[in-house]
């Protein structure tokens, strides 16, 4: 009976390890970083990117990639976000796989907060230059102060080499070129260690003797001057001028060596220019949209009127980063996310071209998995059940308008 007990024991201990060493080794694959948990009104209602361009999806070490694009800010800005007056255009990755070499809106480098305005479209690019190999789900986001962070879609990108040959050179306005990888490394070792050995050393002059039974008992009797001795005083004296003399030395040879230095850049950047999208000749009223709960797809019935001279048709339906096109009128070419494009996600009760004059009550759905998969579908647990998104018509020309729509999405439950 024991032989059997002490069986189990054992492997229920291995089991354990077992099961502990599976965990600490399982690392899933997130496909997605951070947008989908956030309240799906907010990214539909916040910032919406499009026409995105990503240069590379496999790029070695050293080398460059851009992401570019445009991103429109929403009129109806929810209010428990922030205005974007500061605002940072950032990238989402997980640390400095890669660094960001520049980024600019409307043509101009913006390294620091920004300043949008509700309702402009601006056009963007990042230069991103390779660092750590990898596979890699490169995001486009927003960071807005008093708002938080507003996750553009994220495409997976392939870093390939070593790391070890990462270089960041940079020419100073001395004209000396330095790596950042490492420039300045060996000082801050060097001074870190140099003042943390001072203390260790004054540490150690005070430990060699006894420490705390023997000095409590002596200072408790009246005889704590006996524990001082002149010779410690005078070690004290040599420790504290020793500090001030190298912090004195050191400051004015760091100055000899690096006469010419400045404060650090900063402040918010205005005027940053939006552009101007072509003037849109179609105008759109949303008469009804809903989604069914639980389910993949959302329903709009659209009064589209054409004021241009030239037949339209609806191609691109676009919230929250998830693009859903008509595939007879729009093929994507940019290589968008797979998991964010449903190809054949729009359906239009009538999508034959719209003359110049007419105007046309149609149905619309916009069905995709990613609805679901990036929980668009949680709308119903939002406190404001409203969506917003871009439309994209395309004329007999290929020319394109873009019309905002925004309305409430009421659930329907079956
Ligand atoms: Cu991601």
């Amino acid at each position: 009976m024991k032989i059997i007990k002490d069986k189990v024991a054992k492997l229920s201990f291995v089991a354990l390890l077992v099961t502990m060493t599976a965990a600490i080794f399982y690392t899933p694959a997130a496909s997605a970083h951070g947008e989908k948990s956030q309240a799906a009104f907010m990214r539909m209602r916040t910032i919406h990117w499009f026409d995105l361009n990503w240069s590379k999806d496999e790029v070695a070490i050293n080398d460059t990639m851009t992401i570019s694009g445009k991103f429109h800010v929403f009129a109806g800005w929810p209010e428990t976000v922030d205005k974007p007056e500061v605002s940072f255009l950032n990238i989402g990755i997980p640390g400095p796989v890669f660094i960001r070499a520049g980024s600019w809106i409307g043509g101009q480098l913006v390294p620091r907060s920004v300043s949008l305005e509700l309702g402009e479209t601006y056009e963007f690019k990042v230069l991103l230059k390779a660092r750590r190999p990898g596979d890699w789900h490169v995001h486009t986001m927003m960071n807005v102060e008093g708002g938080g962070p507003i996750i553009g879609p994220g495409k997976w990108v392939t870093i390939t080499g070593s790391m070890g040959e990462f270089v960041n050179p940079i020419t100073t306005l001395t004209g000396d070129t330095i790596d950042l990888e490492t420039y300045a490394l060996d000082s801050i070792y060097f001074w870190s260690f140099f003042w943390y050995a001072i203390g260790l050393a004054w540490l150690l002059f005070w430990v060699k003797r006894p420490l705390f039974v023997p000095r409590h008992i002596a200072v408790s009797s009246g005889k704590a001057d006996t524990l001082i001795s002149a010779g410690d005083k005078k070690v004290g004296v040599a420790f504290a001028i020793g500090t001030l003399v190298i912090v004195a030395a050191a400051m004015g040879s760091t100055n000899e060596k690096y006469p010419v230095t400045t404060p650090l850049q900063a402040g918010l950047l205005r005027g940053i220019k939006p552009i101007q999208m072509p003037e849109s000749t179609v105008t759109v009223k949303v008469e009804d949209a809903s989604y069914r709960v639980p389910g993949r797809a959302m329903q709009m019935t659209l009064t589209i009127t054409n004021n241009g001279d030239s037949a339209v048709r609806l191609g691109e339906f676009n919230t929250a980063s998830v693009r859903f096109l008509d595939a007879d009128v729009l093929e994507d070419e940019t290589g968008y996310p797979d998991d964010l494009l449903a190809e054949e996600g729009l359906t239009v009760s009538d999508n034959s071209p719209l003359a110049p004059g007419e105007t046309r009550t149609v149905n619309v759905t916009a069905s995709d998995a990613a609805w679901e998969v990036y929980r668009l579908a949680d709308l119903i647990y939002d406190p404001d059940s409203r969506f917003a998104g871009l439309l994209f018509f395309f004329d007999e020309d290929g020319g394109r308008q873009m019309v905002m729509v925004d309305a409430p999405l009421i659930p329907t439950f079956i």
